[in-house]
């Protein structure tokens, strides 16, 4: 297998900080075991815990009023999936890459499949992309893609789709994820229904070329590129036209496609509850669609949100299988650090979650004693769980100090050299 850093950087950095790591390691088991927890089960569970990087967040983002490229931009899709290792060598839990069709298209699929292997990285949901019109197409999506009045291009849509699948198939990929920025910005300019009709007959269009195996995500948004009405607008667009689409369409969660204040937790247990919860798209927001680092703003949000999540897996819930996946945009940092940083607060957040004592918790809400019932959920949140996350990536071979170790390495440093600014397209967000 082929390291992005070289491996000896990793285990000269974490020779120095095991024994630490072993000592805080241990008075936090002497603590959980007091509760009956298993530190070691716990570490067992971080350590097989996973979430996908977007390719297209390896790039520095930017707003319709700026972009300020960093040095050593990944080019291509081959330079992203390197960075992509460097992410999952030192977090230990981000193993798998989600690609953009066509921003990552490639004239050779199988030299891409070789690139990712000899990482040991493997390829997550497919995106399509009808929110933009790309150089030689026929039709434009500037009224609308899968919804558009006008047949033809409902049909371009639709054909992207499948052959979005067709490439994901070669990358071994399982997930069609599919999100539209159809909507209107008047008024009067789109009938609701008619919009969502032709959406539904899109959708199974799409389905139907769907191989059997696999699964399709829809992705709702309250608003943005569409400032008045958006076709899948929420969750309850998205169930409906999931439910409408077949067994095998559910509805995906990006955090930051809801309104403020809008108790994001519960629509996840809605969508267990009806065996519709395809996956998330994590990040972070305080405004609108902000895509910022997951959990720097609402850390108590994502772990209610993984307290839903495990509480599903301890009830065994049937067709429980969120597919997880980070999705953002780095206007300000170093990508690779925030995807790193990012990852782990996720993986923090499931961690925090298994700490819940459910049938305490269970206890208190049958006999409405709200406050021990908070204090349940408050408690596990406020332990502080770095110890078993830094031992699982230790245990890992990768870094239990994954920031000291990335800037140590001199990673971005040597790809500033080896990417000179060629100034060409990032093919991403901005
Ligand atoms: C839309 C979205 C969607 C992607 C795009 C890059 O805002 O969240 O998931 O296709 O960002
Ligand atoms: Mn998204």
């Amino acid at each position: 297998m082929k390291y992005a850093i070289q491996p000896d950087v990793v285990s000269a950095h974490n020779d120095k900080l095991a024994s630490d790591l072993n000592r805080d390691f241990e008075v936090l088991g002497e603590q959980l075991s007091r509760k009956g927890v298993d530190i070691n089960a716990l570490t067992e569970k971080a350590q097989a815990f996973d979430i996908a990087v977007p390719s297209w967040g390896t790039g520095t983002g930017g707003t319709r009023f700026a972009r300020f490229p960093g040095v050593g931009e990944p080019r291509n899709i081959f330079e992203k999936v390197e960075d992509c290792a460097v992410i999952h060598q030192l977090s230990g839990c981000a193993s798998a890459i989600s690609p953009h069709f066509p921003w990552d298209v490639v004239d050779d699929f199988s030299e891409l499949k070789a690139h990712s292997d000899s990482y040991g990285l493997s390829w997550s949901s497919v995106n399509s992309n009808t929110f933009q019109d790309q150089p030689d197409q026929a039709q434009s999506y500037k009224y609308g893609s899968l919804t558009h009045t006008s047949a033809a291009v409902r049909e371009q849509a639709i054909a992207h789709n499948t052959q979005v699948i067709e490439w994901g198939k070669k990358l071994g990929s399982d997930t069609l994820t599919v999100w539209v920025g159809d909507g209107s910005n008047h008024p009067g300019q789109q009938h609701f229904q008619r919009a969502f009709e032709r959406y539904l007959d899109s959708a199974k269009a799409i389905y139907a070329a769907l191989p059997g195996d696999w699964e399709m995500h829809l992705e709702h948004k309250m608003f943005e590129p569409a400032f008045y009405s958006t076709v899948i607008q929420d969750w309850g667009s998205n169930i409906l036209a999931a439910m409408e689409t077949g067994e095998r369409c559910k509805s995906l969660v990006d955090l930051g496609h809801h309104a403020p204040n809008v108790n994001i937790e519960m629509i996840v247990s809605r969508l267990i509850q009806f065996k519709k919860l395809g996956g998330f798209h994590f990040n972070d927001s305080k405004y609108g669609d902000d895509d910022l680092d997951s959990g720097s703003i609402h850390p108590y949000q994502q772990f209610l949100i993984f307290n839903e999540l495990v509480d599903a897996e301890h009830r065994k819930q049937p067709g429980f299988s969120p597919a997880y996946m980070l999705d953002q945009s780095h206007n300000v940092t170093d990508p690779i650090e925030s995807l790193i940083n990012s990852a782990i607060e996720v993986q923090r957040s499931y961690i925090k979650a298994l700490l819940v004592d459910r049938t305490t918790l269970e206890g208190y809400q049958q006999d409405n004693d709200a406050l021990m019932a908070s204090n349940t959920l408050k408690g596990a949140f406020n332990v502080d769980v770095s110890p078993i996350l830094a031992m699982a990536r230790f245990r890992k071979n990768a870094a239990i100090n994954p920031l000291a170790t990335y800037r140590a390495s001199q990673y971005r440093e040597q790809a500033a050299v080896a990417r000179p600014d060629t100034g060409g397209s990032r093919s991403g967000i901005v």
